[in-house]
């Protein structure tokens, strides 16, 4: 098993297009070296190709749904990269970029992975469709087409099927969720685990929950993380942050869980925004949080190998 970063320069899923550059400065602070430190064969990929194109291009493809071509075929061509590293026994870590990219790791993952099991860790739901989305930007979607709500163009990306069940997604963390998206946790079976749900039962007690439920219905987990989870206050560097979020511990903690159940096949690190970051502290938080998830990962390989 090799780790397989996956660089995914997109930004017009956001509001603000600065997400672009956040593959490029996870490699600046030494994502790879670091991951190899820890004891794990790497190897970086590249980056996805995509476009850069002006304002005019906003709304050429459709009235509503901004740069809706451009990202979708930049997730189509994530989704086949995805594929081809779990394909082959490896683990794709998908560096945003923003959360459209979301669409195109599950797109890709589920193609290898029959029944799997979707935790989306973000202070926002990304379960809009063409219909409640309230700004047209396509990042505020993702988890919705997965699970084959939307337009077309999102729920056939990379293939026409249902990627993922909506009863083995797990939303952690949301506190700013639009009108549409609580009518659709209300009328499908997404497990949300909002702000003030994690507040009232305890993080610890939300994320045995969460595997215990997994650990029979899925083959395998996929986590996308949106670094806005965390509290506005620690995550300068990021389009959308917003208060009453998780600490850095909280979120090393549900992370290095997450890691160390075995069941975790994929990652997604998104919404790191280089240009509005200070100091880079939202940068090196991001590192800090990857080296806890890949230490837990280690104890995980070691304790496979040494079942033989
Ligand atoms: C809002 C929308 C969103 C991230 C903002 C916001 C979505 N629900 N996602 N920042 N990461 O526009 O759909
Ligand atoms: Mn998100
Ligand atoms: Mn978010
Ligand atoms: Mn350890």
């Amino acid at each position: 098993m090799a780790i397989n970063i996956i660089g995914m320069p997109i930004g017009y899923g956001a509001q603000k297009h600065g997400t672009s550059s956040g593959p490029d400065k996870f490699r600046e602070m030494h994502i790879e070296e670091e991951i190899k430190n820890m004891g794990f064969d790497v190897k970086d990929l590249g980056n996805i190709e995509v476009p850069v194109v002006g304002e005019d291009h906003k709304y050429k493809y459709d009235g509503k749904l901004k740069y809706l071509d451009i990202v979708v075929d930049a997730n189509t061509k994530l989704a086949f990269k995805v594929y081809e590293s779990i394909s082959s026994g490896n683990f794709p870590l998908v560096l945003g970029g923003d959360h459209s990219l979301g669409m195109g790791s599950i797109a890709g993952v589920s193609k290898h992975v029959k029944n799997l099991g979707v935790i989306w860790i973000d202070a926002h739901g990304d379960i809009n469709t063409h219909e409640t989305t309230p700004s047209g930007n396509i990042h505020g979607m993702p988890l919705a087409a997965s699970m084959g709500f939307g337009p077309d163009k999102l729920v056939n990306l990379f293939e026409h099927r249902i990627k993922v069940k909506d009863e083995n997604v797990f939303i952690i963390g949301a506190r700013d969720l639009d009108e549409g998206e609580i009518e659709l946790i209300k009328n499908s079976n997404i497990k949300a685990f909002t702000m003030d749900k994690v507040k009232k039962c305890g993080v610890e007690n939300v994320i045995n929950e969460t595997l215990s439920y997994l650990r029979d219905k899925v083959d395998g987990i996929h986590v996308s993380f949106d670094i806005d989870s965390l509290d506005s206050s620690l995550v300068p560097g990021t389009g959308t942050p917003v208060k009453d979020g998780f600490t850095v511990d909280e979120a090393k903690y549900i992370l290095g869980t997450l890691a160390s159940s075995g069941m975790v096949v994929s990652m997604d690190l998104v919404e790191l925004n280089p240009h509005i970051d200070r100091d880079e502290v939202t940068a090196k938080t991001y590192m800090e949080l990857l080296r806890h998830v890949f230490d837990n990962l280690r104890e995980v390989e070691d304790r496979q190998l040494m079942l033989g």
